[in-house]
């Protein structure tokens, strides 16, 4: 097979590459990214100059350069990760969200019309279905909880899941749509949760955690997510949607905590700062359906996942401080302040 994998250069796409390359070594892959502030080519290097590989910088809002692509390569599937994906900067600037999320979404399957497909596949979230009460812990998404968006991010994403069925109904385009909770592991970029309190919590800074900290989040680790996908282009039912999702909730504090606990730190460290405008209060996936219908699990328990998270950014401490050594401080002092 012929792959294009959108956002590769970040953090999903690029364990997505890596996960396909070494279990299916006779496709090849083509990764297109814009390399926004999210991307790193620095990630790709281990398969760069691989022959099944190839990287092209684009924009997926490029419809000629899109096109151009599509005409050289003639994919035989699109899997789509490609996305402004961090609400708190969705809150401060929803445009290139509704761009690149929408748009860029629309250009894609453009292409796929044109030019033929056997697969677009959308990386889609559980945000998409808004929230859940803290206090009903016996309620869970489905493929069929109706959307209903708190941010512009999950918002233009839900748009994009609804042009995604659009295409398939209308022009037939064969698309499947996967749901995921919330991923943690290597290369996640350190404005997120995880990664952020890691390097706080090594630099000794403090950790900002919002509100009381007591929102739930269904963690997977990303391995387990790249597996799901994997399976869904092969075998997924098209004009489907799958949610994907481990059963593993953790309060936000717990989670911080954890990492204070596993790198010797104080939770003095641990600051409560304003919350997140609109902040959902819990995800939580029923993973039911792809269990039943593809056979999928996630392997990876929590705690064996976290810990080798937390060893991969102490291992690679260069990765990370190049990232948050330019641009990302002007956006960390924005957020955050001197803290
Ligand atoms: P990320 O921000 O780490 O990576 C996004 C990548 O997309 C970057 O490499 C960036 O350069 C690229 N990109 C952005 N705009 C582009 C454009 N216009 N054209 C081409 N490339 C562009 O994001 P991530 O956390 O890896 O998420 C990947 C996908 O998975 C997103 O669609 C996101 O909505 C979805 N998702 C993420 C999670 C999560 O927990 N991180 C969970 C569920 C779903
Ligand atoms: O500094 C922080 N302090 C804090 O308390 C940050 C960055 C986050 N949080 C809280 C907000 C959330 O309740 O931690 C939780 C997780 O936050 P994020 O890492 O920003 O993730 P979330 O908002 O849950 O969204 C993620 O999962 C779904 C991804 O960023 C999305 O792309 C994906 O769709």
């Amino acid at each position: 097979m012929n792959i294009i994998v959108t956002g590769g250069a970040g953090f999903i796409g690029s364990n997505f590459i890596f996960y396909m390359m070494k279990q299916h070594p006779e496709d090849r892959i083509v990764c297109l990214d814009k390399l926004t502030y999210a991307g790193n080519l620095s990630t790709l290097e281990p398969v760069m100059d691989s022959p099944n590989f190839r990287f092209v910088k684009m924009d997926i809002c490029d419809r000629a350069a899109v096109y151009g692509l599509f005409e050289e390569e003639h994919p035989d599937v699109v899997v789509n990760f490609a996305a402004e994906s961090h609400v708190d900067r969705s809150i401060e600037n929803p445009e290139i969200f509704l761009q690149t999320n929408i748009i860029g979404t629309s250009v894609l399957m453009d292409a796929c019309r044109k030019y033929g497909i056997q697969r677009y596949h959308q990386v889609s979230t559980d945000e998409v279905y808004g929230d859940l009460p803290i206090d009903r812990p016996d309620l869970f998404f489905t493929e069929n909880t109706p959307l209903h968006t708190s941010s512009p991010y999950s918002s233009s994403k839900a748009s994009a899941d609804l042009l995604v069925n659009a295409y398939h109904r209308t022009y037939g385009l064969p698309t499947t749509i996967s749901r995921c909770s919330n991923n943690y592991g290597p290369y996640q970029f350190p404005e997120k949760l995880i990664p952020l309190m890691i390097a706080n919590a090594l630099a000794d800074k403090p950790l900002p955690v919002y509100g009381e900290g007591l929102n739930v989040r269904d963690w997977l680790y990303v391995e387990d997510h790249c597996k799901a996908i994997d399976l869904i282009i092969r075998k997924g039912r098209v004009g489907e949607v799958y949610n994907i999702g481990g059963h593993n909730e953790m309060r936000n504090i717990d989670i911080v905590r954890l990492i204070c606990e596993a790198l010797g730190k104080p939770e003095s460290l641990i600051t409560h700062v304003t919350d997140r405008k609109g902040h959902d209060q819990r995800y939580a996936i029923d993973p039911a359906k792809i269990h039943n219908e593809l056979g999928w699990l996630p392997e990876t328990m929590f705690k064996d996942g976290i810990k080798k998270t937390i060893q991969w950014y102490l291992d690679h401490q260069d990765w990370w401080k190049t990232i948050i050594s330019g641009e990302y401080q002007n956006y960390y002092q924005k957020m955050y302040g001197n803290r």
